[in-house]
């Protein structure tokens, strides 16, 4: 079997075998257990510079890992510049969020240059290389440049816009020629394939775009969770709610979840429908993320702001209705939390997929399942037709969604619980890197 090489801007695993389970780590792990696998991207760390093209090499139980450390320089112009206050907001829509200066694009190609250079002496004739996002996007027409013969493939794990509004990047046209270096194009739904395909045509760019839909591991999240509900902090937490419905939220602290629309949802289920105060409970997660990017601080500003609002109108003395945390939790108490919520609020602007709702759902008790409220803007709205759907910019939907979960009879919850299930299974990690990989391989 063809040892397969994973390209990403970050490796998992390096520091804690828990930070290995997040949704790509898990999916790759596990969907190839027999085959040989390096895994290569920048190891997190900035030096005052330039930037090394010799990586460091560790080996954990499941992969070989290699990364390089970045200059402080190239890490401001090609991750907090181009990648993520570029390219992230352009492709989840946002243009008037979208920055752009000639200095980060040029970052950002150096940067891939050094990953083509430091992974270069690492590969083997045959080896499949697969390349991960938006961050690596010229990495395959840079490893061509340096004689790679090899398969190579490209998934994007973000959405991708219409064409028009991708145009307003200055040389679009040049970065999405670079797709045509890879054999295989993968993004999440069909979509996206439509967009990016519509553009890479107005580019005059050969190859073509394929959904691929991101999962997780249903059974093992699944037993996760079941084992988790029983764990300290879980039962710690039903205590404090003290027998109200949970209503739980996951995300990074990121524009594209929909944070400050979900917390106005949320205030006005309280407002609207008056019977549920006191008899709900939020409890949101936001771990703190891409605190260098200003628009993500000016985010957490906007949101310690509404959080107090919202508590100070609608609080009690012995009940605070919106519990705010930014602080990450270990995925263990994540799985627990889930299988406590009567209802998970997933309601991001714009998502490629969103494996927390994929989470959600695999971590329900059939018996007694909570119910998906979910924006029709993730990915994952097209694979779980079972779940409420809502446009999150509405906090009246919201409410009303929130108010439909809170009155639905056991039977229902199962029915949808049932079919979301059925979704989530057929739509696994496995499936979607199995797939992915067979195209690789041109056996599909
Ligand atoms: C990108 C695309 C696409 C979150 N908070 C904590 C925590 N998490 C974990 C969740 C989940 C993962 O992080 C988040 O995955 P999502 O898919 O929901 O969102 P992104 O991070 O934006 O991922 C997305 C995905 O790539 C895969 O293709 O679906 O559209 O944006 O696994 O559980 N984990 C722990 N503590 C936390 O506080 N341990």
């Amino acid at each position: 079997m063809r040892r397969l090489v994973i390209v990403s801007n970050r490796v998992p695993g390096l520091k804690e075998r828990s930070a290995a389970a997040g949704g790509l780590a898990v999916a790759v792990r596990d969907a190839m257990a027999r085959r040989r696998k390096l895994w290569f991207g920048w190891s997190g760390r900035t030096i005052p510079g330039p930037t090394r093209t010799v990586p460091s090499l560790t080996r954990v139980g499941w992969a070989d890992l290699a990364t390089i450390d970045l200059s402080e320089r190239d890490y401001a112009g090609f991750y907090i510049g181009f990648s993520n206050s570029t390219l992230w907001p352009l492709l989840h829509y946002r243009s008037s969020l979208t920055e752009y200066r000639r200095r980060d694009l040029a970052a950002y190609l150096a940067v891939n240059s050094a990953f083509a250079d430091a992974l270069v002496p690492l590969l083997e004739a045959d080896d499949l290389i697969w390349v991960h996002d938006y961050h690596l996007i010229p990495l395959g027409a840079a490893l061509k440049a340096r004689g790679v013969t090899t398969r190579l493939g490209f998934f994007l794990h973000v959405p991708f816009p219409p064409p028009e509004l991708f145009a307003t990047l200055p040389r679009w046209e040049e970065l999405l020629g670079a797709l045509d270096a890879y054999d295989v194009i993968g993004v999440q739904t069909s979509k996206d394939a439509a967009h990016l395909n519509e553009a890479l045509a107005a580019a005059g760019v050969a190859p073509r775009a394929e959904p691929f839909r991101a999962g997780i591991d249903p059974a093992a999240f699944a037993t996760l969770a079941r084992r988790a509900a029983r764990g300290r902090d879980p039962l710690r937490l039903a205590e404090s709610i003290g027998g109200r419905a949970l209503v739980l939220g996951v995300d990074r602290l990121d524009y594209s979840k929909g944070l400050p629309e979900r917390f106005l949802g949320f205030a006005a289920l309280l407002q609207r429908f008056p019977e549920h105060r006191a008899k709900v409970t939020m409890l949101q997660i936001a771990p703190i993320s891409r605190s260098e990017v200003a628009q993500y601080r000016a985010l957490r500003r906007e949101l310690d702001e509404l959080v107090g609002r919202v508590n100070g109108e609608y609080a009690e003395f012995d009940w605070t209705p919106l519990r705010y945390l930014t602080r990450s939790v270990p995925r263990q108490t994540l799985a627990g939390f889930y299988r406590l919520a009567r209802i998970g609020l997933v309601t991001p602007i714009r998502d490629g997929m969103n494996l927390v709702a994929k989470e959600y759902v695999a971590a329900q008790d059939p018996a007694d399942p909570g119910v998906l409220v979910l924006s029709r803007f993730a990915g994952a709205a097209e694979d779980l037709p079972g779940a409420l759907l809502v446009n999150p910019v509405d906090p009246d939907e919201t409410a009303e969604a929130l108010n439909t979960v809170l009155t639905m009879d056991l039977a229902e919850r199962q029915r949808r619980w049932q079919e979301m299930m059925t979704a989530v299974e057929r739509t696994s990690a496995a499936n979607w890197a199995g797939s992915f990989l067979a195209r690789l391989e041109g056996v599909a």
